[in-house]
Parts: structure tokens; sequence; C-alpha cells
């Protein structure tokens, strides 16, 4: 029987291509994001091989609302991967946007605490599971303009040991993984929408590509079962830290 990894933020950069190793690797997958036509188009692309579900990570009765849906033969969860998560804004934290903390907080944090809630313990009964939670870089060390994102993928972190901590007497694994800069939509949304200076993020680097990220989270799960990947920080190679990137 085929495995089945849940993952959230599927519609977009990192998760989809998420979804996509982790089918093309023999795996099912249940997609889950806000954008019901994107997660139509996967549905049709992927058929058998997976289940999409559409609500909002921010929702604790949604998504006990949407868990509740999922079939029979969907419902034993080998792998979940929290990365639905996003930055807004860039600006003195001083400066920063009310709605804009809101928002990264209660999808960055509170979203990711809420699947591990929902799901880990199903884990726990079948004595077998492995949690993989998309961080950043960024939660290493605050960057200018950027500390309440860098604060959320520090939290990410701590959440991340912590469970890590709490399921060490059972087989479940848990892996956080810290990309640097990835080439998807983060930038459009961190800007609001503004393409121009999104493409500036990644002028004069070569930068990560979704599928990179993919390929670090199917190494993280199919190490053998004694081996447990806790971090990996995985940085375009002109980037040095959240910080330092070198550009041509
Ligand atoms: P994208 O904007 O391309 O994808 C973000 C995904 O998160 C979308 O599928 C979006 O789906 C989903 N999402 C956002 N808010 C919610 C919500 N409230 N409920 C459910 N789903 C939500 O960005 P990335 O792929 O780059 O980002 C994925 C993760 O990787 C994030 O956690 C990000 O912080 C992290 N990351 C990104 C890096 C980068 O440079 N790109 C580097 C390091 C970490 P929908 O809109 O359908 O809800
Ligand atoms: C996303 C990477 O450096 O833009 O987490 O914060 S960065």
């Amino acid at each position: 029987m085929k495995r089945i990894a849940f993952v959230t933020g599927a519609t977009s950069g990192i998760g989809e291509a998420i979804c996509r190793k982790f089918i093309e690797a023999g795996f099912r997958v249940i997609a889950t994001g806000r954008k019901q036509e994107r997660l139509d188009q996967m549905a049709m692309e992927f058929k058998t091989d997976i289940l999409t579900i559409c609500y909002d990570v921010r929702d604790i009765a949604a998504t006990e609302q949407a868990l509740s849906t999922i079939p029979e033969e969907w419902q034993e969860i080998d792998i979940l991967v929290n990365n639905a998560g996003l930055a807004l804004g860039l600006e003195p934290e001083y400066e920063g946007d009310f709605n804009d903390w809101s928002t990264m907080i209660d999808t960055n944090i509170k979203g990711l605490l809420t699947m591990t809630r929902l799901i880990v313990p199903g884990m726990i009964r079948r004595n077998r599971g492995h949690i993989v939670n998309i961080g950043s870089v960024a939660g290493d060390a605050a960057y200018a303009n950027g500390s309440v994102y860098c604060a959320t993928k520090a939290a990410v972190k701590a959440l991340t040991d912590g469970l890590r901590i709490d399921v060490a007497h059972t087989p479940l694994r848990v892996t956080l993984l810290k990309p640097g800069l990835v080439e998807t939509n983060f930038s459009n949304i961190r800007f609001h929408g503004d393409t121009e200076r999104a493409s500036n993020v990644y002028k004069g680097i070569t930068p990560l590509t979704a599928d990179d990220i993919a390929s670090a989270a199917l190494y993280a799960i199919q190490a053998p079962e004694h081996v447990q990947i806790a971090e990996m920080l995985i940085l375009a190679t002109h980037q040095a830290n959240g910080s330092t990137i070198v550009r041509n």
C-alpha cells in the first residue's frame, strides 16, 4: 500500500513541488490550500494518487471540519508536511503593519501548530509517522526589516525541536527544513503583488528552486528508519545566511 503524505500550502511553490516529487516517488498525497481552482487542476493531473482539500490553516474549526471529510482509505497519514506560510511586508519593526503581523503569526505559527495537534495523535496511535516542518534561514537570525517573519520562523524551529523531544520515545521522526532564497510566489505575496520588487529579490544570484527543497524533503522521509534528519539548512551557493547574499 502506498504511504500517505499530507501537505499544506500545496497550491504553489515548495508545497506543490513536494506533492509532485512525493507522487513521482510512489506516495499518495493529500494536497491542501485555499485555492480551489488550483487544487482541482492538481486533482485532474494526479487522479487517484491525490486527495485535495480546500481550507485555511488559520481557522481551527475549518481545519477540523476539513480533516473530518477525509475518506477512510486516506486517514492513515504517514507524513505531515507543514509548509503553508508567508511573509508580508519588509519594513522596520517600528513601522510594520498590524494585519501583516497577525496573518504571518496566525499562518506560520498557529496554523502549523493546529495541523500538528490534529494529525500527530493518529501517528502516535499507529506508532509510525514523520513530520516535516518548513522553517527558514530567516529563523536562524533576524535580518533587516524582516523581524516578524524571522520571529515566526524562529518559532517554527522551537516548535519542531519541542515536538522532536516529545515524540522521542516513539518511532516518529521530526525534520526541520530551512531554505534560503527560493524563487516561488513568496516575494510576490510579501510585496503585495509588486512583481518588479519581487523579481529584484532574485536578481544577480541563482536562487534555489522549489524542486531543490522537495528533493531535500524526499531525502529526509526516505532515510532509513533509524536515521532522523533533524535539520537541514539549504542555501543558494552565493547566499551565506539570511543577510549575506553576494550578487553579480
Ligand atoms: P508560495 O507563496 O509559492 O506558497 C505558499 C503556499 O502557502 C501556497 O500554497 C498558499 O496556498 C499557502 N498558504 C498561505 N497561507 C495559507 C493559509 N492561511 N491557509 C492555507 N494555505 C496557505 O511560497 P513558498 O512555496 O516559497 O512558501 C512555502 C513555505 O516555504 C512557507 O512556509 C515559506 O515561509 C517557506 N520558505 C520560503 C522560502 C522562499 O524563499 N520562497 C525560503 C524559506 C522558507 P493558498 O494561497 O492556496 O492558500
Ligand atoms: C524565506 C527566505 O531570506 O526571504 O524564508 O526570508 S528569506
